[in-house]
């Protein structure tokens, strides 16, 4: 690496000064590696808001630069240089030979976990993946890698596809580029931008929501809207997240037109949480990450909703289906809590307040 003199570095020292002050942007030291961070996601949990994005989506930085990841959000997402490899779908049927598994979907191995380039010196040639990225307990929250070549590098989401991608520009050191300061800030910025016209999706699901159809018998049947996706905005909530009912009353869960994500409508009635993956131990390898097949399948379907045992809707999946999820209220009152077993860390829980008929 070439010396400075010491002249020209207080110089460039005076002129970055100056630039501070002025509230330029500081451009980046030409002279020695940097790190970068990239937040992946952002959440506002309070209001069940999320955007399924990169912060920023296009980074410039030197080549010998290093990127780090870190996940912003409960959502899952990973962080995936195809490098010009196939896609990998995200859920797998088990690997033969079975081993004593209650399911056949796992997720998939090459997703699941990071493959890291050696020493983490990316030259953006082969296949990279942070694994699932979570804030969630259990799962890693950061990746790097240290850029080696000159070029644009594309990378995506696997859980979101390629609504959710991003790319690392490698320039020569000669080239100015913003510092890793100036950087962190503008996402920063970005995410606050982003995650306040996110808060808006809840007025606008709820001008969709169906109004309540009264049957024949005097019962009512209520719909409840599920999810709703804006480009990258999504909403993480039940709409309307609060609804009172009667017994003997019909409520039915359909995802939102605009939904992009699968969910669950499920209620524990005080039973323990259900996670979306079992873990199989699979040595010498890495555990088998069985999709749960209490997630992926409905449990006490078509039964009046009580207190007791678990009701669930299997997953809702837009596009693949099932769609919407109906029971009728049983004999019940006071409130029941019910929550989407994949976002519920993410703000998605709901509330029925079930009122005598008089
Ligand atoms: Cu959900």
């Amino acid at each position: 690496m070439k010396k400075l003199p010491i002249y020209s570095l207080r110089v460039i020292l005076a002129v970055l000064f100056a630039a501070a002050s002025l509230g330029m942007p500081i451009v980046a030291s030409a002279a020695s590696a940097q790190t970068y961070t990239v937040l992946v996601g952002a959440e506002n949990v309070a209001r069940g808001t999320g955007v399924m994005a990169y912060f920023p989506s296009t980074l410039t930085i030197h080549v010998g630069d290093t990127v780090l990841w870190k996940v912003n959000t409960h959502e899952i997402h990973t962080v995936t240089f195809l490098a010009r490899t196939p896609e990998p779908l995200l859920i797998v049927s088990a690997p033969p030979p079975p081993p004593v598994l209650s399911g056949p979907l796992v997720i998939n191995p090459l997703v699941a976990f990071p493959t890291a380039p050696a020493g983490g010196m990316y030259d953006g040639s082969t296949y990279a993946n942070s694994g699932v990225m979570s804030t969630d307990p259990g799962n890693p929250t950061q990746f790097s890698l240290t850029f080696t070549q000159t070029g644009t590098f594309m990378y995506e989401c696997i859980v979101h596809g390629m609504m959710m991608s991003g790319s690392i520009v490698v320039v020569r050191p000669s080239v100015r580029i913003p510092s890793p300061a100036a950087v962190s800030l503008k996402a920063q910025q970005t995410i606050t931008q982003k995650l306040a016209s996110a808060f808006g999706l809840y007025g606008v699901a709820l001008s969709h929501v169906p109004e309540p159809v009264h049957n024949p018998d005097g019962s009512t049947t209520h719909t409840v809207l599920v999810g709703w996706s804006k480009g990258q905005l999504d909403l993480m909530k039940f709409v309307p997240s609060r609804l009172v009912v009667h017994p003997g009353d019909t409520v039915k869960f359909m995802l939102s037109p605009t939904n992009d994500a699968p969910h669950t409508v499920t209620f524990l009635n005080g039973g323990a949480d259900i996670s979306f993956v079992l873990p199989v131990d699979n040595p010498p390898g890495p555990p088998i990450l069985l999709f749960n097949p209490q997630v992926l399948f409905p449990i006490n379907p078509g039964k009046l909703l009580t207190r007791s045992g678990v009701f669930s809707s299997g997953l809702l999946q837009p596009g693949v289906g099932p769609t919407s999820y109906s029971f009728k209220i049983g004999n019940i009152k006071g409130n029941i809590a019910y929550q989407c077993l994949l976002h519920d860390t993410s703000g998605m829980v709901g509330l029925l307040t079930v009122v005598p008929k008089h």
